[in-house]
């Protein structure tokens, strides 16, 4: 089969995003080479004509190969990523463990992550006067409902390993990972994960993970 070459894929990003982390581990774990536009979510430039052109719903991160339409939503980049680009791989070799995977990566990326986006936020406090001290409390509940069910899966289900399925790291691996990261620039914990502490410890001992964190991009506060 002929694979295809790797050009360089513009990825727009701004550099706390949880959706834009996972794209940027799953193109550093394959090793692909990528030029970063950024859309600065502080200044609403989600909102902007061009930016809404590229991503109807101004969500952040998008991703461009050259000569292709864009793809949007971090789980279709990853999965274009695996298909277009197999080694190493972000999912399993069989179809359960797929399953597993992706059912995890979906409570953390589909279920949990975007009840905290500005959108929620500004769609709350300009419709229903939410606070800031309201908006944290919202913030909280929904991280520790979507992170206590995932501790419950990792911590009984055989196949947690040293990641979240075996012992390499994958696409639910990216997904934890990235919800955790967004929740320590936002000063948020949920107390007693042990199993997603452990496994997301780990994973910062990679450099693909490393690399990723939101205080190394362009544009982070010093
Ligand atoms: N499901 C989308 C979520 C994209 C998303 O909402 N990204 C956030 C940043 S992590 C964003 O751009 N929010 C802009 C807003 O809420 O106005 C994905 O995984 O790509």
């Amino acid at each position: 089969m002929r694979m295809p070459s790797s050009p360089r894929f513009e990825l727009y990003a701004f550099w706390r995003t949880s959706a834009t982390y996972r794209v940027r581990v799953a193109l550093a774990m394959k090793g692909l080479p990528t030029h970063e536009h950024i859309v600065n979510l502080d200044a609403g430039e989600q909102h902007s004509p061009a930016y809404r052109a590229l991503n109807p719903l101004g969500g952040i991160p998008t991703l461009v190969e050259p000569g292709h339409a864009p793809i949007t939503q971090s789980l279709a980049i990853l999965e274009f990523l695996e298909e277009t680009r197999p080694l190493p791989p972000l999912l399993p070799a069989d179809r359960h463990g797929r399953a597993r995977v992706r059912s995890l990566s979906g409570m953390l990326a589909a279920d949990t992550h975007p009840l905290i986006t500005p959108r929620v936020r500004k769609y709350l406090n300009a419709s229903h006067g939410l606070d800031d001290a309201a908006w944290r409390a919202w913030q909280t509940h929904w991280f520790g409902t979507g992170l206590r069910a995932v501790e419950q899966r990792l911590a009984s289900e055989p196949a947690t390993g040293a990641f979240c399925h075996g012992d390499q790291p994958g696409m639910a691996d990216i997904c934890l990972a990235s919800v955790v990261a967004v929740m320590r620039v936002l000063q948020i914990s949920v107390p007693d994960t042990p199993t997603i502490d452990r496994i997301v410890d780990r994973c910062n001992t990679l450099d693909a993970f490393a690399q990723a964190q939101p205080s190394r991009q362009a544009g982070a506060p010093a």
